[in-house]
């Protein structure tokens, strides 16, 4: 018989001693150590009260596949109050990110076409083949100004320059802006504001900055447009493409397009430092990965697009990567009917949460779990609901192709160019800031070939 909600395993019966404990624990920052502990603890699930917030949360497959079939017409994630109450302060509009219901249905639709649709890959190949180009030539300035044909440097500031090339106050206000939401996943953001936090006041300069920053650019895109509208047939650039939309109002895309920018630089610049991190600590596989890349380069004939089809070790590398370590700690859904997990009865709106960084490293779904081993992704084992890093079905990473596509040119052209190394093996882990990020800096070695 199927046993009911109130039998899960957990610590959901006294949320506030359960704050407390999380706090002393340090919970904030290790959230997805913890989240690991538990499963070793209560098995493949567990109901948790943390505060206000409450969940089921599950790590198999399985299990995986039970919930996002149960996620509705309209998948709902856990709503980051934080963000959401920056917007009603300050009168701004939600965009696709934080928009439920129909409204997001109708917009993520839209947005859908020109962002994440196959169709529109080719646009931007030949802007993000660029930067990546440009990348190479700033590296090489830095290994000649060097004077010892090498370059041991910590690539994270950077990489975040990278992630299209945006101003560094921007890119300050987008980390401060994650920092700052973690603490208020516990403690709602309302109270903090009218408590004159330190954690809020933080908070709303970091989004004002982001806004402001979005703003402008959106203006001078605008500007662009109207004095230039004959370049109408060459493709403008993904921004510009979406502010020529005309389904959607304008405060709407504006508010989808600050999400886009800001969404679009820590995520990518952090995966792709974790990818060379792990290339330098397996010399091997990077010589085949660059063995892969020369094979397809040549036989591509100068067609990126067509090369990007020939990279599979590659691609693996990066899920592989994201598979370690994950930008999200979890995904959730609020289950829209009632279901069975793990022989539980769980009712209609219960929040349940899949542990992506502990089934990453869950031995029974990936065997050897702690080798980086790109190859699982290309021959053998069941991929069925293992590659989720980019989330699942409609509500899924809007980002995602523009993020795989930056990422696979830039490592296409990095590996090309520079042989990365490990001066000193040290383990690095993960720390948690809304995003998992490296706990310390990643010190690499670069070395033209
Ligand atoms: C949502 C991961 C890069 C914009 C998400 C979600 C995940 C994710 C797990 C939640 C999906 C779900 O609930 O099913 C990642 C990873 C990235 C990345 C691993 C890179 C390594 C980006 C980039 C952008 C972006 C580059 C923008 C250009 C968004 C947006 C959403 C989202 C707008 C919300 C979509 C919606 O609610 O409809 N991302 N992301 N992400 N991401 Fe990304
Ligand atoms: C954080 O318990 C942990 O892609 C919480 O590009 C549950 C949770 C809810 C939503 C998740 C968030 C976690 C991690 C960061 C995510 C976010 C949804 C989108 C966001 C995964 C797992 C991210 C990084 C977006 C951010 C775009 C934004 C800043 C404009």
């Amino acid at each position: 018989a199927v046993r009911p909600f109130n039998e899960i395993p957990g610590q959901w019966k006294n949320s506030v001693a359960n704050l407390y404990t999380f706090w002393k624990m340090d919970g904030l920052r290790n959230i997805h150590r913890i989240m690991v502990h538990n499963f070793n603890m209560y098995g493949p699930i567990y109901r948790e009260k943390v505060g206000y917030y409450e969940s089921v949360n599950i790590i198999k497959p399985e299990d995986a596949a039970v919930l996002f079939k149960a996620e509705g017409h309209y998948p709902k994630r856990l709503r980051v109050e934080a963000w959401t109450s920056y917007r009603d302060y300050r009168n701004r509009k939600y965009g696709v990110l934080l928009k439920d219901g129909e409204d997001w249905k109708s917009n993520r639709i839209v947005l859908n076409k020109e962002v994440i649709s196959p169709k529109v890959q080719g646009n931007f190949v030949p802007l993000l083949d660029e930067v990546g180009h440009d990348f190479v030539a700033r590296v090489y300035k830095k290994i000649e100004r060097s004077g010892q044909n090498e370059w041991t440097t910590d690539l994270s500031h950077e990489l975040f320059k990278y992630a299209l090339e945006y101003a560094q106050h921007f890119i300050d206000c987008i980390t401060l802006m994650f920092k700052t939401t973690s603490p208020m996943l516990y403690f709602p953001p309302a109270l903090l504001r009218h408590t004159g936090s330190k954690i809020w006041k933080d908070h709303v300069e970091a989004w004002d900055g982001i806004f402001n920053q979005a703003d402008r650019c959106i203006q001078s895109i605008y500007r662009q447009l109207r004095k230039n509208p004959e370049d109408g047939e060459k493709y403008p650039g993904v921004l510009a493409s979406l502010l020529m939309l005309d389904k959607l109002s304008i405060e709407d895309i504006k508010a989808s397009i600050t999400e886009l920018m800001a969404g679009g630089v820590d995520t990518t610049s952090i995966t792709l430092l974790w990818t060379l991190y792990e290339l330098a600590r397996h010399p091997d596989l990077q010589e085949e990965i660059r063995a892969e890349i020369s094979a397809a380069r040549i036989a591509s004939q100068g067609d990126t697009v067509e090369m990007l089809k020939m990279v599979p070790l590659l691609k693996g590398a990066l899920k592989e990567t994201l598979r370690l370590h994950p930008v999200a700690v979890s995904l959730q859904r609020y289950i829209t009917e009632d279901i069975v997990l793990q022989n539980y009865h769980i009712p209609a709106g219960t929040l349940v949460q899949l542990g992506l960084y502990a089934m990453g490293r869950d031995h029974r779904i990936f065997p050897h779990p702690e080798q980086y081993r790109p190859s699982r992704w290309v021959r053998s084992q069941s991929h069925y609901f293992r590659g989720l890093s980019f989330g699942f079905g409609p509500r899924q990473c809007l980002g995602r192709r523009i993020a795989e596509t930056e990422m696979q040119l830039f490592l296409i052209h990095m590996l090309e160019n520079f042989r990365f190394e490990k001066k000193r093996q040290v383990e690095v882990r993960s720390t948690f800031e809304l995003i998992l990020l490296p706990e310390k800096p990643i010190m690499l070695t670069i070395k033209p070939l």
